[in-house]
């Protein structure tokens, strides 16, 4: 079907992207072409050559408070515990304290960052910390990423993404219209209840205090505290893909035992219907791609996964080391590459970032904004590829929502922090290191 394009050297000649239910209002798309097509997925077509990704190290640390506060620090913290025998995933529905659907902004992000760049201008002397975003290549939430590197196995959703160039740094955000935010917040009755399982088990699994498990007055012994979904605890996260570096942030459910800083012990939670037949087994092992690749760009070790009954009850639960999926699945007809998902990463951001570092663009219209202001529209298609625009003022003034903002940025980020200082310096040429005071695995 769709074949490969050579990286590196964009072909914008493509075929027309289809136009996107989801992304009513941006019809410039229609004829968006594309500009890299996905990498085939069969096993005998690859090349041997693997693509190196860097353990993840911690950054810092974040939490939501239950009023959706982000603060420094571990609050929301949850440490790890085995659920009561067939514990059930409906308790405590009717009292889920469900945070409203909102645009998936990078603010909390960034302002991490600016907390990562002032430790390090505080350690290694003013300046150090832009210089060090400098060679940051993207900048994003770890959800965004697990979509783009599963791409190439994606069946059914498709992925909007907004997307700004700054001072050779890439910001990707989640393109959340608001007629798709309608219809997140309007879920069916059914869809709503498995969301809540997912919640629920994260309650049965998790305590305020390592090894004990919960006891709140009023409640069944184990339930670790009615679901609040304003309350998170985010790891912000630097690696690297291939040459590019990466800071990710992303959403950690627990630890084992303690947190010493680093990933090492983070826990991933998920539920899944237990496996009747052949034919379970093969989708939960697609799904394990998914799992797979969520938690291994935060260095997320371990996934356990409580296996349910369609009712909602925990029958099994079993726990996954997270280098050790991809074996799984090896040479089973349905079988996924870790290596392709890789291979894709690369190619996307390196075609991406060629695509808009090109200074000059026909499709603008309207009051040019300056160049590292401007804001793209990326879309993956599943079984087509990835197309790439430049939004007009309309796209550009939708994306910032009236609110105070370039592009999708805050403007106090794009002005204190992104933006390339006056030092003639050129964007790229940044030395290296740590910001944190910890090892620069470079
Ligand atoms: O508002 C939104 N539409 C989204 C906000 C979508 C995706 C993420 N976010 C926010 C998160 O709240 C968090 O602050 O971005 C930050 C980082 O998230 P992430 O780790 O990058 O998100 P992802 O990997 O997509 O999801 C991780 C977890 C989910 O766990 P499961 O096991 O289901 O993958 O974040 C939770 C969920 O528990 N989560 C959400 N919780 C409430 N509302 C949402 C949402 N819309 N999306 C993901
Ligand atoms: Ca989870």
């Amino acid at each position: 079907m769709s074949k490969r394009r050579h990286s590196g050297s964009p072909d914008l000649r493509g075929k027309p992207a289809k136009r996107l239910e989801t992304d009513a209002g941006t019809s410039a798309n229609d004829h968006a072409p594309v500009l890299l097509s996905y990498p085939s997925t069969s096993s005998q077509q690859q090349s041997t050559r693997a693509v190196p990704f860097q353990q993840p190290t911690c950054l810092l640390t974040f939490s939501y408070t239950p009023q959706r506060i982000m603060e420094f620090g571990d609050s929301a913290l949850r440490y790890y515990i085995d659920p009561p025998p067939g514990a059930d995933l409906r308790y405590g529905y009717e009292r889920w304290i469900k945070r409203p659907e909102e645009r998936a902004r990078l603010d909390t992000l960034l302002k991490a960052i600016e907390r990562v760049l002032h430790i390090s201008d505080t350690n290694m002397g003013p300046g150090s910390g832009k210089k060090w975003l400098r060679d940051i290549a993207l900048v994003t939430w770890r959800g965004v990423m697990t979509k783009i590197l599963t791409a190439p196995y994606e069946e059914r959703d498709s992925c909007v993404l907004n997307a700004m160039l700054v001072d050779g740094t890439l910001y990707l955000e989640e393109h959340l219209t608001d007629a798709r935010l309608a219809e997140k917040e309007d879920l069916p009755t059914r869809q709503r209840q498995q969301t809540y399982y997912g919640y629920a088990f994260e309650s049965w699994c998790t305590s305020s205090r390592p090894g004990v498990p919960e006891r709140i007055h009023g409640h069944p012994t184990g339930w670790g505290g009615d679901v609040d979904t304003n309350v998170q605890w985010c790891s912000v996260v630097k690696t690297k893909l291939g040459d590019s570096r990466l800071v990710i942030g992303g959403e950690v459910d627990c630890v084992r035992e303690h947190f010493n800083g680093q990933p090492d012990n983070f826990v991933e939670l998920k539920t899944s219907m237990s496996i009747r037949n052949a034919q379970d087994e093969a989708r939960f092992e697609k799904k394990l791609l998914k799992f797979y690749v969520q938690s291994f760009l935060l260095g997320v070790p371990e996934i356990v996964v409580g296996f349910r009954t369609p009712a909602g009850r925990i029958t099994t639960t079993q726990s996954f080391k997270t280098i050790q999926i991809p074996r799984l699945v090896r040479g089973k007809p349905h079988a996924w590459d870790p290596q392709i998902c890789l291979r894709w990463g690369q190619e996307f951001l390196a075609s991406l970032k060629a695509r808009l570092s090109e200074q000059a663009s026909s499709a603008q219209t309207g009051p040019s904004p300056t160049y590292s202001s401007r804001v793209w529209r990326v879309t993956l298609t599943p079984g087509l590829g990835v197309s790439v625009y430049p939004l007009d003022e309309e796209g550009v003034k939708e994306v910032q929502g009236g609110e105070d903002r370039v592009g999708f940025l805050p403007s106090w980020y794009f002005e204190q922090v992104a933006e390339p200082a006056e030092d003639g310096s050129v964007p790229g040429q940044g030395t290296s290191g740590s910001c944190d005071g910890t090892t620069d695995p470079t």
